[in-house]
């Protein structure tokens, strides 16, 4: 074990252990603990039990309901959370509107059911909700034992660090020996162990629960710094009063491919949401906009636009949906670049690994409309 090496985190170290003892004591005694990171045992199972079966297919159950019931997250700018008029917005939002635009032709009709990384797969399981949209990663055992399968990666994440600037961290090695604010339930917790035992460096996990208990434990100065995905730390950062106070470090720490999760069993409705993430970067491929699609049905001479476009091939009915589906999410959303420069540019996100294929550097790729 290592002992903590810089003179400036081991003063706001003491300052997080004592202020984060506080908070457990009182505010959060039941949810919230410090525990050692490294060395130590391997990082917990994924919270929710192994799925029981819902049965009955989902697309069939939205229809006679006349509405998607989309799993999102609590608050997170960016990617879910009610706008200035308490409409729900954001790029996992976008998601779920997509998905009633290629069903109802109407993007209004989604219920949207708040869930906290904690309960999130039971809400999935259980069939409170449709699909998750909430900037959950792929892994092998959500993939498997929980009963989940991944539509499509459509961001491209990974885990980081915020601190305050402030604090003159700008480094994730210099952490030896902080204190960090982490949520339960998620990849994240899980990550943090690993890295800080891999790095031989000596972590202080304060587990909170609510999201933004953590944020304020931080703010607070309880953690010397906030890990969650970088887009969880960007989407934070960007509500703070001052978010040139806070600095997203520039280590990454693991990889976190996010997207929509449907349950086991359901492969039209998975197809479908599959397929809506590929035909919004396949748009974007071809130069097709919520402004041009229009022009492009009538005018493109190109097979593969006519396809993606209903005109020709009948793609949309074997989603089990109208051949106009993609005319129809496009004028109504845009393409995954338009999406994401709507959500995410604002809260301070560039394209990075979601830049299209053809893009150095960039992962999102579109098989072939045919
Ligand atoms: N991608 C990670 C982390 C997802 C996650 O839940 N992140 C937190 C911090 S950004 C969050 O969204 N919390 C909201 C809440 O629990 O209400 C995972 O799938 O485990």
């Amino acid at each position: 074990m290592t002992t903590p090496k810089r003179p400036i985190l081991k003063q706001s170290i003491l300052a997080g252990a004592f202020g984060a003892a506080a908070i457990l004591a009182t505010a959060l005694p039941a949810t919230a603990q410090q525990r050692p990171a490294a060395p130590a045992a391997p990082a917990a199972a994924p919270a929710a039990a192994p799925a029981a079966p819902v049965t009955g297919s989902t697309l069939d159950a939205i229809r006679a309901r006349g509405t998607l019931i989309c799993g999102v997250n609590t608050g997170l700018a960016g990617f879910a959370a009610p706008n200035s008029q308490g409409v729900w917005a954001g790029f996992d939002v976008d998601y779920c509107r997509a998905l009633a635009i290629a069903i109802f032709n109407d993007a209004n009709r989604v219920r949207y059911v708040p869930t906290t990384a904690q309960n999130r797969f039971t809400a999935l399981q259980s069939g409170e909700v449709d699909v998750l949209s909430r900037n959950t990663t792929w892994t092998l055992s959500r993939d498997t034992s929980l009963g989940f399968d991944y539509a499509a990666t459509n961001f491209y994440d990974g885990q980081g660090f915020m601190v305050k600037r402030a604090l003159g961290v700008n480094n994730a090695n210099q952490l030896d020996g902080a204190t960090v604010c982490v949520q339960p339930g998620t990849t994240t917790e899980q990550n943090l162990a690993d890295w800080a035992r891999g790095a031989r460096i000596q972590i202080r996990p304060v587990v909170i629960e609510r999201l933004e208990d953590n944020i304020a434990a931080y703010i607070a100065g309880r953690c010397d710094a906030y890990t969650t995905d970088v887009s969880g730390l960007a989407a934070s950062r960007a509500v703070q009063q001052n978010p040139n106070d806070h600095v997203i470090l520039p280590q990454v720490i693991s990889k976190e491919p996010l997207g929509m999760l449907f349950r086991h069993g359901d492969q039209r409705f998975g197809d479908l949401a599959r397929w809506l993430h590929f035909g919004l970067v396949g748009a974007e491929e071809f130069g097709i906009t919520a402004a041009n699609v229009d022009q492009m049905l009538a005018n493109d001479p190109r097979p593969e636009v006519q396809r993606m476009l209903g005109r020709t091939g009948g793609l949309g009915q074997m989603l089990g949906v109208d051949n106009a589906w993609m005319v129809n999410v496009l004028k109504g959303l845009g393409n995954y670049g338009e999406i994401f420069q709507r959500n995410l540019v604002p809260i301070g996100l560039q394209r990075g690994p979601n830049a299209l294929w053809t893009t150095p550097g960039g992962l999102q790729y579109a098989p072939p409309f045919r």
